[in-house]
């Protein structure tokens, strides 16, 4: 900005610049003069300007009234749904030309690198709200392609609740916090949403997905994401195929139990930003490969669903995926509003090469958008905000409006015009164009017929979890149905959930004793078996790896340090972190008498925030410990979790006090001194979890 100041033929070339720098950097100690907005230099920042030392503040103080005047105003309207998320920098490497499928200017050259800033969010809840709610989580990216800014505004689950723009409002509404109580926040467990979805059987699909592990998520960077909808991908030639988006995560996919959900959201509810920063903070990069499931317009039509129907995915098993790049995050923000907050993603932003499919979700979801940033942003110029501008040239005859930034010279602000003989013209070549498709037909308000199966995905969706996931998702819908309070909604949800599996159904039933079954719903047409998917199961496709996970050490005063040692070290080759608790966020003495630094305090360290856990308090530290609730909460819930458990003998006392028998026949249970080393317990803690524990700590209707 200022360079371009300075080249204004009417100012002086840089006339006073030099004297300004200069009398901004007189505060003492190096350090610049705190200014106004004006630039005019402040003298005290603590104290307003009064008559006398105790007399009244005169309306004559305008550094004062010019600072509340701009804190007044520091928050604009948040995002109606995905208020809360965090964000980060990266780049998309495409791996191989892709101009075969697509003319995107940035898909065409081998390990050709995109810019990138990607917003990662949950849905229901407020900008204030919590990261782990059961919800969907936003997985939004915004590629500055060098033929402009294409965004693909995709979830982390890969169908949606409706079919149709038109319900979009009702939807959030009834998920929101019910209007006249302002409550719950950030929960789908409230009468609304079930009201709601009860009489909604599209949303059936969905609900599986919500209800499944995948709605609660140990990190952003073990999610994966998708376009949702049927987009087209067209070629240099005209010629188009059907695409459906992926993002898979490189860590894996991996998901919190729900009650280490609801104790992460009060113990960090900022546990998901927080992974996010601090993992590009350490440069271990969050990484994910793009997946694309490319068919063609033949193949469409003979699948026994409508691919422009949201609410139903193409199993990955008749449709594979084509690894075509990889999005790595290597740069946290450098501010959270102007970049995080101020980032207007568009489903509309596309690139010539690719292009929108009739689905009438996606149909609405052009219009939403920007209109939704106009009210948000404050400006139809919201495009020359930073992290919105698109990093190839702009140029158009578009000009003024509020908070316009760009001084556009000359007096040709029209077209066509002969005035303006070098500026920009319209380019047919390589211009974006629609991809020509015939319509005809009656203007209706319908519904087409081949949307009209609700239940055979969900069915697919239930069948293709391994038994673990669909304990969880028995529970999970237990307990959201426990919480409305009008028993004719939990029932009409019973009377759907017949059709994706009787089982099911009875399992809720019960859990929900209820006193009969209900009648099944009615269906428009009868649901179907498909084949199962593995690749929709967390567990089928789980690698046992500990890449990118956290080991927590509870330690006290004569800790053994070789062990935290061997700890570390093997915990480093496996790419995974170690982190010490300590009773005193001071640190330990060691049994060697060293200093052993903590990282966190065990009142603010609960078990939930580690992948696996290691007990290495001395005799003595144990024994104290018992009297600590925090430390018996630590190993029983890491019990309860699922979770591997290294422990030193001198620590035993402290698992017996959290109801562990240590000599259960449980291959998550270890002892470390004398018994398996380190490595050992690393190779236990690849698993993520025992499951075969979970029947042990959680009855399961
Ligand atoms: Fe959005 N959605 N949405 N949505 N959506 C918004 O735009 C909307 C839908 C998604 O990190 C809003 O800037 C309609 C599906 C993400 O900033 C708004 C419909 C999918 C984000 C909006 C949908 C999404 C949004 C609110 C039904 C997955 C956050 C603030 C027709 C494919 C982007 C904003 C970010 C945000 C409208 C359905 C994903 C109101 C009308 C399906 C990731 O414009």
């Amino acid at each position: 900005m200022a360079k371009r100041l300075n080249k204004r033929p009417e100012k002086p070339a840089a006339a006073n610049t030099g004297a300004a720098d200069e009398l901004h950097q007189t505060a003492g100690e190096g350090r610049p003069v705190l200014t106004t907005n004006q630039g005019i230099p402040v003298s005290d920042n603590q104290n307003s300007l009064r008559i006398g030392e105790r007399g009244p503040t005169l309306l004559e103080d305008f550094v004062l009234r010019e600072k509340i005047m701009h804190f007044d105003h520091e928050r604009i309207p948040e995002r109606i749904v995905h208020a809360r998320g965090a964000g980060a920098h990266g780049y998309f490497e495409v791996y191989k030309s892709l101009a075969k499928y697509t003319k995107a200017d940035f898909l065409q050259r081998p390990k050709e690198k995109t810019r990138v800033f990607v917003r990662f969010s949950t849905v229901a809840g407020g900008a204030g709200s919590v990261d782990l709610p059961r919800d969907v989580r936003g997985f939004a990216v915004k590629f500055y392609t060098n033929e402009g800014n294409f965004d693909l505004v995709g979830n982390n689950i890969p169908v949606f609740f409706i079919q149709d723009a038109m319900k979009f409002p009702d939807l959030v509404h009834s998920v929101k916090m019910e209007p006249d109580r302002g409550f719950p926040q950030a929960a789908s467990a409230h009468d609304t949403f079930w009201d709601f979805v009860s009489l909604m059987p599209e949303s059936m699909h969905m609900i599986m997905w919500a209800m499944s592990d995948r709605a609660i998520p140990r990190s952003f960077r073990t999610i994966e994401g998708f376009g949702v909808h049927t987009f087209r991908l067209v070629n240099a030639d005209g010629e188009s195929t059907f695409v459906k988006f992926h993002w898979r995560p490189k860590l894996g996919l991996q998901s919190v139990l729900w009650d280490e959900a609801v104790k992460i959201s009060g113990a960090d509810p900022d546990f998901h930003r927080r992974d996010l920063w601090q993992a590009i903070d350490a440069g271990d990069y969050p990484e994910w490969e793009l997946g694309l499931q490319i068919f063609s317009e033949e193949d469409a039509d003979k699948f026994d669903f409508d691919v422009l129907d949201a609410t139903k995915l193409i199993p990955e098993e008749i449709v594979p995926l084509q690894m075509v790049g990889r999005l790595v995050l290597d740069r946290n923000p450098d501010n959270f509003f102007a970049e995080t907050e101020q980032v207007a993603y568009c489903p509309a932003n596309i690139v010539p090469g690719i292009d929108f499919s009739d689905d009438p979700l996606l149909q609405g979801r052009l219009f939403s958008y920007l209109d939704t940033q106009l009210k948000r942003l404050g400006s139809p110029n919201f495009h020359e905000i930073p992290i919105n501008r698109p990093v190839c040239p702009m140029r158009n005859f578009q000009r003024d409006g509020h908070m316009r930034m760009e001084v556009a010279k000359g007096r040709v602000n029209y077209e066509p015009n002969t005035l303006g003989a070098d500026g920009p013209r319209e380019c047919p070549r390589r211009g974006f164009t629609t991809m020509p498709r015939e319509k005809e037909g009656k203007a209706l308000r319908i519904r087409a017929e081949s949307f009209a199966d609700h239940y055979s995905h969900a069915r697919l969706f239930y069948r293709s979890q391994t038994p673990p996931e669909q304990n969880h998702m028995v529970s999970a819908l237990v307990f959201e149905l426990s919480k409305v309070e009008t028993p004719a909604i939990r029932e009409r949800i019973v009377s759907h959930l017949q059709h994706v599996d009787p089982e099911l159904a009875k399992r809720v039933a019960k859990g929900l004793r209820l006193a009969e079954m209900p009648k099944p719903a009615e269906t428009a047409v009868p649901p179907r078996d498909m084949d199962e998917s593995p690749a929709l199961s967390i567990i089928a496709k789980t690698e046992p790896t500990l890449m990118g996970r956290v080991i927590g050490c509870l330690v006290t005063d004569g800790v053994d340090a070789g062990i935290v040692q061997a700890l570390r070290t093997a915990a480093k080759s496996e790419g995974a972190m170690l982190k010490i608790i300590a009773p005193m966020i001071g640190g330990v003495t060691t049994a060697n008498a060293e200093m052993l630094k903590a990282d966190m305090q065990l009142a603010g360290a609960p078990s939930v925030f580690f992948d696996a856990v290691v007990i290495a308090a001395s005799r003595q530290g144990a024994e104290q410990l018992l009297g600590e609730a925090a430390a018996r909460d630590f190993v029983s819930d890491a019990f309860a979790h699922l979770k591997v458990i290294g422990y030193v003998d001198d620590a035993l006392p402290l698992l017996r006090a959290a109801g562990i028998d240590e000599n259960r026949q449980d291959s998550g249970v270890m002892r470390l001194d004398k018994g398996k080393k380190p490595a050992d317990f690393i190779a236990a803690a690849r698993k993520h979890r025992i499951w075969d524990r979970e029947p042990l700590v959680r009855l399961i209707p």
